[in-house]
């Protein structure tokens, strides 16, 4: 049940639409879809299947996912084509324009059913939560934070975290949202940002000089109206190491699980914030990232795991299967040397290890008074929403 105590078994359903894995963002983008086909096979080849529940899903309809998306933006996403696009003049591109799509957001193939297909996934995982079905549940294809309610944005089309938020407040009084994806939260954090129903909370890559989404997630961006003091925003400098990670996110998460009480907990574990991501510059390993979704689980709160990005796929797809046994609570089973499976040659760079090196060059640019100062600074402002 959900009150046991930590290191006992919790009910885990998983979601994994094999529809997803040939979405192809185009052979120079960075985004790829496979990823996720690749940390099935290794949830697969470990046999973390026989230890979760893997349900089959529908996609989400236009209808679940008009709920948040403007009705214009949903009808142009349902029937862009890549042909429409190509050929596109006139009024097709000031609408493309308006709604963000080309260079970052690619009109590819298939991509109506791409979202329909993560996002299905997410609103069943919430449902699974919310009829008290599971414990914890799973949506490695989702996390895509940066969606807005009017147009794409940084590889998100839908807002598959904003549909699954809405599908808890049906059934729990506030939920809690965390971000560990390298690049901030910015579409989550402005669908509730006058919510005290929902706080989100994200770690991220500073955004100052330019790291997408340019000038989001500052310290002293807190929320607004009902909201204020639900955004919590935890930038940090390039080179950040699991020490000082944990610094930073333990406290803070204590304190908010202490002041906010959220009765459902949503977690985008996007893998971008691993060392060696072709996007991100933070020094994670992936003991340190799933830390963080060990740490959270720990609380006994019905807990929403989904994905987000994550650039060096082999990187990623070795993080999310750990993430899968931590789940579970089999991480302390799990064989570090990765079996043969379908995509083991992806690995070879890795040395076919899931816990490969941290980049022990890489200069941790975060100061500890700066980490000090920054939990302080955080935990100050979570404070004072309860006496
Ligand atoms: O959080 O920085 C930007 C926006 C631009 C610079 C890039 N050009 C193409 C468009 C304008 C200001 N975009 C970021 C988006 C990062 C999204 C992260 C998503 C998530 O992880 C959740 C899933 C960005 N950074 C890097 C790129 N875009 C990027 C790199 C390489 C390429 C290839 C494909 C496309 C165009 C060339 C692209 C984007
Ligand atoms: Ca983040
Ligand atoms: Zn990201």
């Amino acid at each position: 049940s959900p009150s046991c105590p930590d290191a006992t078994k919790r009910r885990v359903c998983y979601y994994y639409d094999g529809g997803i894995a040939n979405v192809d963002f185009g052979e120079d983008h960075v985004m790829v879809p496979r990823r996720v086909d690749m940390a099935h096979a290794l949830v697969r080849s470990y046999g973390l299947l026989d230890h979760m529940t893997r349900l089959r899903t529908r996609p989400a309809t236009e209808h679940e996912i008009a709920a948040f998306h403007e009705p214009g933006y949903v009808g142009f996403l349902r029937d862009l084509t890549p042909e429409a696009f190509n050929a596109a003049g006139g009024e097709m591109t000031t609408t493309a324009q308006k709604y963000k799509i080309g260079y970052d957001n690619p009109a590819i193939a298939g991509l109506w059913d791409y979202c329909r297909r993560y996002a299905g996934g997410s609103l069943a995982a919430a449902r699974a939560l919310a009829s008290r079905d599971a414990d914890v549940a799973i949506n490695w294809s989702g996390g895509m934070h940066h969606a807005r309610r009017g147009n794409a944005s940084g590889f998100c089309f839908v807002n598959d975290i904003v549909l699954a938020v809405n599908e808890l407040l049906g059934h729990f009084g506030r939920v809690l949202y965390v971000d560990i994806d390298v690049h901030h939260g910015d579409g989550v954090e402005a669908a509730f940002i006058d919510s005290n129903r929902v706080m989100t909370v994200s770690f991220h890559q500073r955004t100052t000089h330019g790291f997408f989404p340019a000038g989001k997630g500052n310290l002293r961006d807190v929320g607004e109206g009902q909201g204020e003091l639900h955004a919590v925003n935890v930038p940090m400098y390039k080179g950040m190491d699991d020490e000082g990670y944990h610094l930073l996110f333990k406290p803070i998460m204590e304190k908010a699980m202490g002041v906010f009480q959220p009765e459902a907990i949503v977690m985008q574990c996007g893998g971008d914030s691993l060392s060696g991501d072709r996007l991100g510059r933070l020094n994670l390993s992936v003991a340190g990232h799933a830390q963080c979704v060990s740490y959270m689980r720990s609380f006994n709160v019905p807990l929403l795991l989904l994905g987000g990005g994550g650039y060096t796929i082999n990187h990623v797809a070795a993080c999310w299967c750990y993430e899968t046994a931590v789940a579970v609570g089999k991480e302390k089973e799990i064989d570090d040397h990765i079996p043969v499976h379908c995509y083991d040659g992806y690995y070879s760079s890795q040395d076919y290890k899931l816990h490969y090196p941290v980049d022990k060059k890489r200069k941790n640019e975060n100061t500890s008074i700066y980490i000090r100062d920054t939990a302080t600074a955080v935990i100050r402002n979570l404070s004072a929403i309860k006496g």
